[in-house]
């Protein structure tokens, strides 16, 4: 993927005062974005000075100059669960019959859950649930149903980095009725240990192509001492059966290199999260000349974008496994 020029596109000097909670921002990234109704929608998370997290809404015209809007997301509803919610973070976004849902990262005592919420218009957000019984991030769903179902990918939280989080190794295709209450249906792809993806979780949510479902994750380096590196990936899933994995890149295709990615809040991280495909078919399959813009979260402090088209990730995920020495 070739990095914008102008990168990064959005960093804490952007970010407007919207007191009594947040002057003064720490840092601005992990957005989910989308295209709707003609703009480029980022949904970011925003730190303050307390390490707080916040939602809140950027828009551009062209998806290049983004302006943050003066108020922090509020989910309405959230309330009713009567339980403390540290935080909600790294949103990812997908239409689904003309509503838009953000499925969320939210950390509650002990663990972390994967909340959902809604919106038709990015000024008011409904609160629908929390979508996980066990600590889980990195939710992110289908664009349609497959099979009668909806559909998403989520990681569980079942490993631990040195020096890190708690983190997991393994993204799972779940299935639900309902959007609320999903059911694992099988394990997708592994971190691959000892390479560079060695705990992995997924992106923006998956792209469909006549190819099959064209997918961003994230995977971890963790064996570098006190520095684990966050880069990006791609796979590729069976359009009718997406419980078969058809292809995953053997190189990563961004990495922390520039002072923006290697430097912050958390050093050596790009945390895609968001892609916006310009160009899809009259059936709704991406076209595979279509330019690409990824977002994503560097060092955890600033936003970058990064862009590529369909066919480059398609070759991308056939590049096929990491061999083992001496094989
Ligand atoms: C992950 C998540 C992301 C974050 C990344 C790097 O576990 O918490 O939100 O960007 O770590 O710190």
């Amino acid at each position: 993927m070739k990095r914008f020029p102008n990168n990064p596109i959005l960093t804490r000097e952007d970010v407007p005062a919207i007191p009594p909670e947040l002057v003064d921002a720490t840092s601005v990234f992990n957005p989910g974005a989308i295209r709707h109704h003609g703009k480029y929608i980022l949904v970011t998370r925003v730190q303050s000075r307390s390490r707080e997290t916040f939602l809140v809404v950027a828009e551009s015209p062209d998806g290049l100059q983004f302006t943050m809007h003066r108020e922090i997301v509020r989910l309405e509803g959230m309330e009713k669960l009567g339980k403390r919610v540290f935080h909600v973070y790294d949103a990812r976004l997908t239409e689904l019959e003309d509503t838009v849902y953000v499925m969320f990262a939210m950390d509650m005592e002990g663990l972390c859950h994967l909340g959902l919420a809604c919106t038709k218009d990015f000024q008011r957000f409904t609160f629908l649930g929390i979508t996980t019984d066990d600590d889980t991030r990195n939710g992110v769903l289908f664009p349609e149903k497959v099979g009668g179902r909806f559909l998403r990918m989520d990681r569980p939280n079942r490993a631990q980095v040195d020096g890190g989080v708690r983190t997991g190794n393994t993204i799972w295709l779940s299935a639900s009725d309902d959007l609320i209450r999903w059911k694992p249906v099988a394990p997708l792809i592994s971190g691959r240990f000892h390479y560079w993806d060695e705990f992995i979780g997924s992106g923006p949510p998956p792209v469909k192509t006549r190819d099959g479902w064209l997918h961003i994750y994230h995977g971890v380096a963790g064996h570098f001492g006190s520095a684990n590196i966050y880069q990006a990936g791609v796979m590729l899933l069976d359009l009718k059966d997406p419980s078969k994995v058809t292809g995953r890149c053997r190189f990563n295709i961004l990495e922390p290199r520039e002072t923006y990615e290697l430097t912050g809040q958390v050093p050596n991280v790009v945390f895609p999260s968001g892609m916006v495909v310009e160009q899809y078919d009259s059936e709704g399959f991406a076209l595979p000349k279509s330019p690409v813009k990824v977002y994503y979260g560097a060092a955890d402090t600033a936003i970058g974008l990064a862009t590529t088209t369909v066919e480059e990730l398609l070759a991308a995920a056939r590049e096929g496994e990491i061999p083992s020495q001496g094989m």
